[in-house]
């Protein structure tokens, strides 16, 4: 049986979607829509893994969902849904439970990253997390999965989740028709994002994240173009004028972040935008960064408010979204279910 290219990719609703996830990930997302076939989902059930707000996680997964739309993604030409109205996702995350081993997930940076000192007291979901991941792809043999750069050990759990669900129940599998005992493919990490790993306004050091309790870390996709500017403009940034050439960026985090955004939002190179501003002190330089930001961000935040507007509408494109989506996972599952020995009626 041949394998489909297939792309699969979520974003988790734990507040507004921010600049690093628009340029690590949403862009390719976008740009992969004119090639394949393309499953993106709001992943729900990832997202509670940390204590959320009911009202709120509602809110968030209709938001993210606007903000998908608003960037560009056509819920006519890919799948677009939340996570949890597909029980394969969490069914199947169940089975990779079973087959990842804790030696695996004890090596996971995010794990230690999130659960911090206080390992003790979160949640078991959270240490599984990557196999839920996986099981997000995989429920859909999916064969890409355009992420930024801090998923990338996530990624390569999930390959080896694969490999090791095809290489335990090879004999069944390969009685089923499948060559080599490939059931579920190696997802490749699609990593070329305009900006993989956008760091956080505040602190360069820190990757951009929704979570980062200071707002002034992160520009969001629905901040109107006065806070757009704010953000920019109190950005941390360093005593020195700007270098003249990208090596110069060296050892200045911050000022390395502010030009990776400017050259990711204008589609130009680091050394094309220094070749532009090198020498300038940074308030002239914030002032040109925050109208290419205001001009590119500015109409998807437009776009985002006017869609919440009507969240029943957002309710029927996450409900046809996963109405699609379950066709496509449920005969995978009545398979998995096969080749591990259960039986179904
Ligand atoms: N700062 C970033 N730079 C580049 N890419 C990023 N991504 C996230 N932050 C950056 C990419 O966006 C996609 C969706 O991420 P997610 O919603 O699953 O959560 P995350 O990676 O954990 O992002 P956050 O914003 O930091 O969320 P919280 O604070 O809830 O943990 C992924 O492809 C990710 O690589």
């Amino acid at each position: 049986m041949e394998l489909k290219e297939r792309v699969f990719s979520g974003m988790q609703p734990t507040g507004s979607l921010h600049l690093g996830n628009y340029l690590g990930a949403m862009v390719q997302w976008i740009e992969m829509q004119k090639t394949h076939a393309c499953i993106y989902c709001v992943v729900d059930l990832h997202a509670i893994t940390v204590w959320q707000d009911p009202k709120e996680l509602r809110d968030a997964i209709r938001q993210v969902t606007a903000a998908y739309i608003a960037s560009g993604l056509d819920p006519k030409k890919s799948i677009l849904f939340n996570q949890s109205q597909v029980a394969a996702h969490a069914e199947l995350a169940w089975f990779f439970n079973c087959v990842a081993r804790l030696g695996w997930l004890n090596r996971m940076t995010q794990f230690k990253e999130k659960a911090g000192k206080d390992r003790e007291n979160a949640s078991v979901g959270l240490y599984a997390y990557p196999n839920l991941m996986a099981a997000d792809i995989l429920a859909y043999r999916a064969t890409h999965v355009p992420v930024g750069e801090d998923q990338k050990q996530h990624l390569e759990l999930a390959r080896d989740i694969a490999q090791k669900f095809n290489n335990d129940f090879r004999a069944e599998i390969e009685a089923k028709g499948y060559k080599d005992g490939l059931f579920f493919p190696q997802p490749e990490p699609v990593i070329t994002g305009p900006a993989t790993r956008v760091m956080s306004l505040r602190d360069g050091t820190k990757k951009m994240s929704k979570s980062d309790p200071s707002d002034l870390s992160r520009i969001n996709l629905t901040d109107d173009a006065e806070t757009i500017a704010r953000k920019i403009q109190k950005a941390k940034t360093d005593p020195e004028p700007l270098p003249s050439e990208a090596a110069g960026l060296a050892g200045r985090p911050e000022a390395d972040n502010l030009v990776g955004i400017y050259a990711a939002l204008a589609g130009k190179t680091k050394d094309s935008v220094l070749a532009e501003f090198g020498g300038q002190q940074f308030s002239s330089f914030k002032k040109s960064l925050a109208e290419v930001a205001v001009g590119r961000l500015g109409p998807i935040g437009a776009e985002v408010r006017r869609l919440t507007s009507d969240p029943a509408e957002i309710d029927r494109v996450l409900a046809d979204g996963s109405a699609r989506a379950r066709t496509i996972a449920a005969p995978i599952m009545d398979e998995v279910k096969d080749i591990v020995g259960l039986i179904r009626s």
